[in-house]
């Protein structure tokens, strides 16, 4: 069978799951959120990758389904937790920017839970914006009327301008993780992640670094002021079980 016809009805038979890695504090190697990631485990015990089915599911329109779903899972982890410092980012795909209807859904599902719209965080990334510049800046200019914030995902690997982050709402931008991962290799890769944080500062965005996998990039991130971060070095992403376990030990 092929991955098509595989994805449909894989909600219904809950091999879809929700897994959360944590967000970093990187000064005090604190938790203050979660990112929320897709994972498929179809009947047969394969693991798919979202980047394999992600695609499928654009094609195919089951994205709306999907979407919505892990947008939903994140909305409630988050509305289970005792602190309402945290926040949870979740990561959009090109099709959900054009439904028109999304924002009015996400609104309505922030509000049945009591959830402030700050709490969350959508991760774009700079091709999907570009692809579709005016759907792209009216679903964010929407969802940034509510509170909700956006973040650009991969930061510096895409092909645009800068030019977007003038006329888009944007409120994080996420040093990709090639950048980070040649951190303690590469002098260029030094060079960009501090220009990225440089100009995070001048146009008041907040700064994650991704993909921190050794010690030796987290204090680099650490001496260069970096606030935020992730990675395998902190986490991988967790179950809701895991994440909780890890909450609960003191750092
Ligand atoms: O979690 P992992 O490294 O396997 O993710 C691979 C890619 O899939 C990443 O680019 C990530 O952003 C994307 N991805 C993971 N979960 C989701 C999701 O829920 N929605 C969308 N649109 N992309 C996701
Ligand atoms: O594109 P995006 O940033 O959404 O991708 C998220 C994906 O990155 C997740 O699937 C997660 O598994 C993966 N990831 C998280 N931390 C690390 C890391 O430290 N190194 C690498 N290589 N991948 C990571
Ligand atoms: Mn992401
Ligand atoms: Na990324």
């Amino acid at each position: 069978v092929d991955l098509q016809s595989q994805l449909q009805g894989a909600l219904l038979r809950n091999e879809i799951s929700m897994v959360l890695q944590p967000k970093i504090s990187l000064a005090d190697s604190r938790i203050v959120g979660a990112e929320a990631l897709m994972r498929w485990t179809t009947a047969s015990g394969q693991h798919v990758s979202p980047m394999d089915f992600i695609p499928v599911a654009e094609q195919t329109g089951l994205i709306v389904e999907l979407g919505d779903w892990i947008l939903q899972q994140a909305l409630e982890w988050l509305a289970s937790q005792d602190d309402r410092q945290l926040s949870v980012a979740v990561n959009l795909s090109a099709r959900q920017l054009e439904d028109p209807q999304l924002p009015q859904r996400l609104l309505s599902w922030l509000s049945l839970r009591n959830l402030e719209p700050q709490r969350l965080e959508l991760e774009v990334t700079e091709s999907m914006l570009m692809s579709n510049r005016e759907q792209a800046s009216h679903f964010l200019e929407q969802v940034r009327n509510f509170g909700v914030r956006v973040a650009v995902d991969d930061f510096g690997t895409g092909y645009s301008s800068l030019n977007y982050l003038r006329w888009l709402p944007i409120d994080v931008l996420k040093i990709d993780r090639s950048f980070i991962h040649d951190l303690n290799r590469a002098d260029d890769a030094r060079a960009i992640a501090r220009s990225i944080m440089n100009l995070a500062e001048n146009l008041r965005l907040q700064v994650v670094a991704e993909g921190i996998e050794d010690p030796e990039a987290a204090a680099f991130l650490i001496d260069m002021g970096c606030p935020l971060g992730q990675g395998f070095w902190y986490s991988p992403p967790l179950s809701i079980a895991a994440f909780a376990e890890r909450l609960s030990i003191p750092i």
